[in-house]
C-alpha cells in the first residue's frame, strides 16, 4: 500500500493495516526527533503523514489505536511539549498557616452561604501530596490526553509519559463519556533513593528532591526514560465531566477509586474545623513514615452543590483551602548582604549564607526585605525578633515555606562575633548611583533612576519576557541579561525589531556563542508569534508596580480594547470621571489606580510604551463567557433581605453572569432586586421607572441560563 492511495478507498482491513504502519513510522521519527536530535523524515512530511493517519481515524473511529501517533507527544514543535488549553481551568489553592486560619476559612464559608454557626457542613481532609498535578482526559473509556498544569490554563502535553505510570489506567469501564480526572504524580522515597543511586553511578547529578525527581522524569521528551522512572498517580479532583461522579466530594473520591485510581487512604470526612485541625496533627504525625513526601493538608467542601455554589475567586476555589505544615528551619552564617535592584527601584538586601540544606534542598540565599526588617522593626515600626537587629557573621535561622525565597526568621546574639557593626542600607543605588531614597510610610528605599538604571530595566526586561507576560520561547532572564548587556536591547520594544537588526549583516545572532542558525530563526519567529498578544499579558507585561497578573486582567476585561485602557489611565486623575470609572472595579484600589495614572503620566515611561505597542498587535480582552446570559452587560443593584443567598454570593454569581453589581440606584441601573424591607432604594427605582423585582424573581431569571 502507498500513502498516495485515497483513504476514502480503504476497507477496513487495509485501514487497520495502514494505521499500525504509520504508527510505527511516526514513532520511529518522533524518536529520531527527540533523542538523536537527528530527523529522519521532514516535517512536511511528518505532518501529511500524521494528517493521513487522522483522516483514516476519523474515517473508522474504532479502529484509532492506543498507541496512536494523534495523541503522542512531541509533533515536531521546535522545542518541548505541544500546548494543551484546559477544558476547565486547573485552579490553585489558598493557604492556611495555622489553627486559626483553618476556624476562620469555616467562618467565611458559613458567612458567604448565611449558615449559621450550628447547622451542619462538612468537609474532607485528605494529604496534601508534594509532586505536580496532572490532568488525564478519558473520552469513552479510554485514556486520550494527559497533560500538566503549567499556568491553569494551558498545559503541556504529556500524554506518552503519562502512559507509562502504572497508576494512570489506559482504559476505565463504566466511566462517563467524558471524564478529567485530575490528581498529583509524585515518586516515592524508596524509589528515589534507588533513582538517585542509579544517577550516581551513571555519573549523573542526582535529584535534590523526590518532587524534582518526579517533574524531571515527567517532562521528558523522551518518553522511555520515563518508563524506566518509577512515577506514582494519586487522584483527587476532577475537570470537564459529560455526568456528574457524586454529589458530594468523598463520593466523587470514591467514585474515582472505583473506577481503578489510586486515592489517598488518609482521606476523610470531618464535621467541623475541630475534626478537621485533629485530622491535620494525625497526618502530622504519620508524615516520617508514610513513605513519600507531603507539605500539608487540604480541605474541600464536602457537599458539591454548595462546591458551585461557593465558586471561586480569580484563580482559587473559596471552597477548599491547603493547612501547611509548619516550615523548616536550619541555623546558618549569613556571611554577606547584597543590595539588589528590582524593576520599580526598590532596593532589596539579600542574605548571602553558607549553604544549609532547609528541607531537602540546598539554602544559599535568603530574602532580609528591608532596611527596618535587619534592624528589628516591622512594617508598621513594631518591634520583631525582640528587636534584635541582624549583622553580617551572624548566626541566623533561615527557613523556607513552600516554593518562595527562604527567609531569615531568626538571629542568635551568642554567636555574634567580636566588631560585627550594624548594618546601614546605601543612600544611593548600587548600580548606576542615582539617590535612593524612603518615601514616608514606606519601608522600602527605592532608586530615582528610573529609566536611566540599568538594574531597574534588566529587571524590567526579566518580567517582560516572563511566563505570565510575553513568554518568548528561547527568550528568558538569562538571554534577556546578555542582550542588555551587550546593548542589544535597552527596552522591550527592542525585541521586536532584533530580527531586523541581528537576522543577518556582520553581527548576526546565530554567530553568537549559544546560538546557531536554527535556535537564531526559531526565536526570531517566536517573537513574531507574540506580536499578536492579549491585553491582559500587555498590561501584566508593563511591569507597573502593584499591578498584577490578576489585575492586569480585570483591567484588560473592564476596557477591552488598549486603546480605551491606555486612553482612560492617561485621562485618570484624581477625582475625575476616569479616574471613579477605575477604582470602581473590584479589586482596583487607590494605590493601584495611583500607580497606573503616574505611570501613564510620565512622558519617557509612556514613549517607551507606545515604541513597544506600535510593533503589537494586541488582541480584545476575552470577556467571562456569558453568551446567553440575560445580565451581561447590565447594572444590577440588590437591596433589602435576600433569604435564598447572601449578599456576597448575589454579587459574584451576578459578576459570573456579566453584569456589574452596584450599591445605588442611578439612572444607568438597569434592574433592582428587592427582599423585603427595601426602602429607599425600591422608592428611587419607581421613581427612575427602574425595573424591579423580587429574589426568586432573580432566581428565575439566573437560572433559566
Ligand atoms: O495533594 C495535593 N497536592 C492536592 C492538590 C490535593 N489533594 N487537592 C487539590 N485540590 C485542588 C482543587 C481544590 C483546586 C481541585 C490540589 C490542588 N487543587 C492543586 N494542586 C496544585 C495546584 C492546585
Amino acid at each position: 500500500m502507498t500513502d498516495t492511495i485515497d483513504t476514502d478507498a480503504l476497507t477496513e482491513d487495509e485501514a487497520r493495516t495502514e494505521l499500525a504502519r504509520l504508527a510505527k513510522i511516526l514513532e520511529q521519527a518522533n524518536a529520531a526527533y527527540h533523542t538523536k536530535d537527528a530527523p529522519e523524515i521532514s516535517d512536511a512530511e511528518y505532518d501529511r503523514l500524521k494528517r493521513r493517519n487522522a483522516a483514516i481515524e476519523a474515517q473508522f473511529p474504532t479502529l484509532k489505536r492506543d498507541d496512536s501517533p494523534s495523541d503522542l507527544v512531541g509533533a515536531p514543535v521546535a522545542d518541548g511539549f505541544s500546548k494543551v488549553t484546559h477544558a476547565v481551568a486547573m485552579l490553585s489553592l489558598a493557604n492556611a498557616f495555622d489553627d486559626a486560619d483553618v476556624t476562620e476559612f469555616d467562618a467565611r464559608i458559613r458567612k458567604y452561604l448565611g449558615f449559621a454557626a450550628d447547622s451542619p457542613l462538612a468537609y474532607t481532609a485528605e494529604p496534601k501530596i508534594d509532586g505536580l498535578s496532572l490532568s488525564l482526559r478519558y473520552e469513552n473509556g479510554k485514556l486520550v490526553q494527559a497533560a500538566t498544569r503549567g499556568d491553569g490554563a494551558v498545559g503541556e502535553n504529556v500524554t506518552a509519559n503519562a502512559r507509562t505510570i502504572e497508576d494512570v489506567p489506559e482504559t476505565l469501564s463504566d466511566a462517563p463519556e467524558v471524564l478529567e480526572v485530575r490528581g498529583e504524580v509524585y515518586m516515592s522515597h524508596p524509589d528515589f533513593e534507588a533513582l538517585n543511586a542509579r544517577q550516581v553511578g551513571a555519573d549523573q547529578k542526582p535529584f535534590a528532591n523526590p518532587r524534582n525527581a518526579a517533574a524531571g522524569s515527567l517532562r521528558q521528551l523522551d518518553a522511555n526514560i520515563t518508563r524506566a522512572r518509577p512515577l506514582r498517580f494519586f487522584a483527587y479532583a476532577w475537570g470537564a465531566l459529560s455526568d456528574p461522579l457524586s454529589d458530594t466530594q468523598m463520593g466523587a473520591i470514591d467514585r474515582l477509586q472505583t473506577l481503578g485510581f489510586a486515592t489517598n487512604p488518609l482521606t476523610q470526612l470531618c464535621d467541623g474545623p475541630d475534626e478537621m485541625i485533629a485530622h491535620y496533627r494525625l497526618i502530622e504525625q504519620k508524615r516520617a513514615t508514610l513513605g513519600y513526601d507531603i507539605d500539608g493538608v487540604v480541605y474541600k467542601v464536602n457537599d458539591l452543590t454548595l462546591q458551585s455554589r461557593l465558586g471561586f475567586r480569580s484563580t482559587t476555589p473559596r471552597w477548599a483551602i491547603a493547612h501547611k505544615f509548619p516550615a523548616e528551619l536550619a541555623w546558618t552564617r549569613l556571611d554577606a548582604i547584597d543590595i539588589q535592584v528590582g524593576r520599580t527601584g526598590a532596593l532589596s538586601p539579600v542574605a548571602r549564607l553558607t549553604p544549609v540544606t532547609v528541607g531537602g534542598v540546598v539554602v544559599s540565599n535568603a530574602t532580609l526585605h528591608n532596611e527596618d526588617y535587619i534592624a528589628g522593626r516591622d512594617n508598621k515600626g513594631d518591634t520583631i525578633r525582640d528587636g534584635k537587629d541582624i549583622r553580617v557573621g551572624d548566626w541566623v535561622q533561615v527557613y523556607r515555606a513552600g516554593d518562595v525565597i527562604p527567609k531569615v526568621a531568626d538571629v542568635d546574639l551568642s554567636k555574634r562575633p567580636e566588631g560585627a557593626v550594624p548594618f546601614e542600607m546605601p543612600g544611593r543605588c548600587p548600580e548606576c548611583g542615582s539617590d535612593a531614597l524612603r518615601e514616608p510610610g514606606d519601608a522600602i528605599r527605592r532608586c530615582t533612576g528610573g529609566l536611566i538604571c540599568p538594574a531597574q530595566a534588566v529587571e524590567k526586561l526579566k518580567h517582560f519576557v516572563s511566563r505570565a507576560a510575553f513568554d518568548i520561547d528561547g527568550l528568558g532572564a538569562k538571554q534577556v541579561e546578555q542582550f542588555h548587556a551587550d546593548g542589544w536591547i535597552a527596552e522591550p520594544a527592542d525585541i521586536f525589531t532584533l530580527r531586523e537588526r541581528y537576522g543577518s549583516g556582520l553581527q548576526q545572532l546565530k554567530n553568537r556563542e549559544g546560538w546557531g542558525e536554527k535556535s537564531a530563526l526559531n526565536l526570531f519567529d517566536a517573537i513574531d508569534d507574540r506580536r499578536n498578544i492579549g491585553l491582559g499579558r500587555v498590561i501584566f507585561a508593563l511591569g507597573i508596580r502593584h499591578v498584577g497578573e490578576v489585575a492586569a486582567n480585570l483591567l484588560a476585561t473592564h476596557y477591552g480594547t488598549w486603546d480605551a485602557f491606555s486612553t482612560a489611565m492617561r485621562a485618570a486623575e484624581d477625582g475625575n470621571d476616569a479616574w471613579e470609572d477605575l477604582l470602581g472595579i473590584d479589586g482596583v484600589g487607590a494605590v493601584m489606580a495611583g500607580s497606573l495614572a503616574t505611570t501613564f503620566n510620565q512622558e519617557a515611561e509612556i514613549a517607551s510604551i507606545y515604541r513597544l505597542v506600535a510593533h503589537l498587535d494586541i488582541e480584545e480582552a476575552v470577556r467571562p463567557d456569558t453568551s446567553g446570559s440575560p445580565v451581561a452587560g447590565k447594572t444590577v443593584v440588590f437591596t433589602g433581605t435576600l433569604e435564598k443567598m447572601t449578599r456576597a454570593e448575589a454579587k459574584a454569581r451576578a459578576e459570573a453572569l456579566g453584569a456589574k453589581v452596584s450599591g445605588s440606584v442611578s439612572a444607568k441601573t438597569d434592574l433592582l432586586v428587592a427582599g423585603p424591607g427595601a426602602g429607599s432604594k425600591a422608592k428611587k427605582a419607581a421613581e427612575l421607572r427602574v425595573e424591579t423585582i423580587d429574589e426568586d424573581g432573580w432566581l428565575d431569571l439566573i437560572e433559566a441560563t
